[in-house]
């Protein structure tokens, strides 16, 4: 039974110290050109190797990260669990930037940037955060964790997801129609959702027209859910006064697109939250002793929803 890693030899070396202290049972390896194929069950990997049918007797793929969107389309046989990554690692950077976008947004930082440029002294009105409406689309193990992390700002506080969900002192929406009310009601929108058939495309010419007049935009979800010229027309036309986009399509940006040098964005290379594995490492062991326990791994993928 061999846990075989897939990723960097720095982060590996850290994985190979948790799994010697945390789960010395299982042999941790590193190397693909030595393993016993039939003895790996276990993998570890950002994206699916070409080689997966080698591995006939693998029971779960790990993802390195909370996004399992880059296994889509991948052939993974239905026996095989996917497991995203849940830790507090990932949620407590998360909270870090979505904190820093949602108070720069609030005061109005890009504006103040661009004066500056400009040489401008110029104050601009503010509003009290206790007016201000933020709306997190996904209340998943993120967005719940951020909402939480900006509950004593005293934002007035709501989030959408599929199925509906009760958060203390949050206004909870769900499917199709939670939606609308959703948009109507938020200043600053944050997009912490997965990448998925229904997701992609999401945030949309049409989304952000029914978004109130001055809101704001942070993406931290997924490229792919994001409509590039709409937010630049969106931006151009007064009507979202701002965006901290942390994600896009194509990752890097080409030189030239208009996301580097626009005024009302502030541009992040997917950074928001990352894979700390000293973090990693014992949530995964963990995760692998409640599987050989007989219970579902935490964050396992449901592949009708595709998250
Ligand atoms: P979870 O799976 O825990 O939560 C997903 C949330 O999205 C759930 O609340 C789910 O609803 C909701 N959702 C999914 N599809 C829909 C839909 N069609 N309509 C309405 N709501 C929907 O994910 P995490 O919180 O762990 O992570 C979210 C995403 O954040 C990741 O998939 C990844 O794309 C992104 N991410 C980005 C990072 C970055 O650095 N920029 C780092 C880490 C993650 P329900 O509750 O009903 O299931
Ligand atoms: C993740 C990411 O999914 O870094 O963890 O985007």
């Amino acid at each position: 039974m061999t846990f075989l890693f897939n990723s960097d030899a720095r982060r590996g070396a850290i994985f190979a110290d948790a799994f010697a202290r945390d789960l010395p049972e299982v042999p941790f390896s590193m190397d693909p050109e030595a393993v016993n194929p039939d003895a790996v069950r276990y993998l570890l990997t950002w994206t699916v190797p070409e080689n997966l049918p080698r591995y006939r007797n693998l029971e779960i793929i790990f993802s390195m990260g909370a996004g399992v969107d880059q296994f889509q389309g991948a052939a993974i046989p239905e026996s095989i669990k996917i497991v995203r990554l849940i830790e507090d690692g990932l949620s407590r950077m998360m909270q870090e930037y979505v904190t820093l976008a949602v108070l720069a947004l609030h005061r109005n930082l890009p504006r103040y940037l661009a004066q500056q440029k400009r040489a401008v002294w110029h104050m601009i009105d503010q509003t009290p955060a206790g007016e201000r409406r933020v709306g997190v689309l996904g209340l998943g193990a993120l967005g719940q964790a951020v909402l939480e992390r900006l509950q004593p700002f005293g934002f007035l506080r709501a989030g959408w997801s599929r199925s509906p969900r009760l958060l203390d002192g949050v206004t909870c929406h769900s499917g199709a129609g939670g939606l609308d009310c959703l948009l109507a009601a938020t200043d600053i929108l944050i997009c912490l959702l997965p990448l998925t058939a229904e997701t992609r495309g999401i945030l949309s010419a049409d989304l952000f027209r029914k978004l109130p007049q001055g809101a704001a935009l942070v993406h931290v979800g997924r490229g792919p859910q994001l409509d590039h010229a709409a937010l630049i027309d969106a931006l151009d036309s007064g009507h979202l006064s701002g965006a901290m986009v942390d994600v896009t399509d194509p990752e890097p940006l080409p030189p030239g697109h208009a996301f580097w040098s626009h005024p009302g964005i502030l541009l992040t290379p997917h950074v928001a939250s990352m894979t700390q594995p000293q973090l990693a490492a014992p949530a995964i062991t963990a995760n692998i002793r409640r599987h050989q326990a007989g219970l579902d791994p935490l964050g396992l993928v449901d592949r009708r929803r595709g998250y």
